[in-house]
């Protein structure tokens, strides 16, 4: 793929602090008119910044695509609105860029501006959430995880439990707290909670979105806690809202932990990222977590350097992801053939 000599702007970028992984931040761009010779441009247009997975798979992208490794990473927060990453895509387009990575917020609305893409001979790169376009020709690959395989450990995890525990499925009562509806993740790991729900006799109450942030975890949870009274399992599609909804139950005077026959709420998440989460699952306070790993900085790296080699990299591109327990009442967890280790947060 030819380089360009470009003349990038970049936008003030706000650094944010990051908790977790080793405190990092997003890296600030100064406003500057700069001739990058010889690098290879990339356009990414990044969803937001709603949630700590996120901002770690921001960071881990500017880390990866970095002026040192031979890249001009131009980087725009689509503040979690379509609209935003379609006028970036399309700023992309207009700057002739090398390389288009989108990390789409939901599934929908992508084909027109990827044909235009397409049509301007650049390569679209789709990192963590997928795009439900016509034509997969659209893009040349992607990296992520399989959202629904996550959901299933976690089922599979909380199925362990209820059997070593004796506690009969029809006593589970359990609310969804869903991430941004549309996008990838929330659609696997609700379908996955909904399919193990009515093949283990589970009664799933509720299902409502916190869109993948804190608050919005806590507001729903209070809500959900004003509407139901027999509540015992909160499923929490991401981490942040998990911690929102642990504040809200606490809030409510009820106790958070696993022993749920005796009055407690159990909650179980996803991602691992977030230090707190973490600490909770150490305590016992969140039961489980499935690890949702962000860091695709490198493997998009590798995508990149195997197109500009010429070759055809893998369409779609899976990370690996571990399940996290500090309870030991469930060692392992088989999905669709394979076993899965519960490890220590
Ligand atoms: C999952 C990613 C989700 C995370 C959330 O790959 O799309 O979005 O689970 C994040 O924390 O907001």
């Amino acid at each position: 793929m030819k380089k360009l000599a470009v003349i990038t702007a970049t936008l003030l970028l706000l650094p944010v602090l990051l908790t977790g992984c080793g405190s990092s931040v997003i890296k600030e761009e100064k406003e500057e008119e700069t001739v990058n010779e010889n690098l290879i441009t990339v356009g990414f247009s990044q969803l937001g910044a709603e949630s700590d997975w996120r901002n770690t798979n921001s960071v881990s992208m500017q880390d990866a695509l970095s002026r040192e490794n031979g890249f001009n990473l131009i980087y725009k927060n689509g503040q979690q609105k379509q609209a935003n990453q379609i006028t970036a895509v399309r700023m992309f387009i207009q700057q002739a860029v090398d390389y288009i990575v989108l990390a789409p917020a939901t599934e929908e609305g992508w084909d027109s501006v990827l044909a235009e893409a397409r049509d301007a001979n650049i390569p679209v790169i789709l990192v963590d959430r997928r795009v439900d376009v016509s034509d997969k020709g659209l893009y040349s690959c992607w990296v992520g995880s399989d959202f629904e395989l996550e959901s299933k450990k976690v089922t599979g995890w909380l199925k362990g439990f209820t059997d070593r525990r004796n506690i009969s499925p029809e006593n589970l009562h359990i609310v969804n707290i869903q991430g941004t509806i549309g996008s990838t993740a929330q659609i696997g790991r609700t379908r996955g909670l909904a399919n193990a729900a009515r093949e283990n006799g589970w009664d799933l109450m509720a299902e409502v979105s916190g869109d993948f942030t804190e608050n919005k975890g806590r507001e729903v949870m209070a809500a959900l806690l004003k509407g139901y009274d027999n509540i015992n399992v909160v499923y929490c599609e991401n981490d942040n809202m998990a911690i929102g909804a642990i504040d809200a139950i606490e809030s409510a005077g009820r106790h958070v932990g696993p022993n749920i026959l005796n009055g407690d709420i159990m909650v179980v998440s996803f991602d691992g990222v977030n230090e707190q989460s973490l600490e909770f699952c150490k305590e016992g306070k969140i039961s489980c977590i499935a690890e949702c790993n962000p860091l695709h900085g490198p493997r998009v790296k590798a995508l990149i350097e195997s197109l500009e080699n010429g070759e055809t990299p893998e369409k779609f591109n899976y990370v690996d992801e571990r399940l996290f327990s500090s309870l030991g009442i469930v060692r392992s967890v088989e999905v669709d053939g394979v076993s899965y280790t519960v490890e220590e947060p």
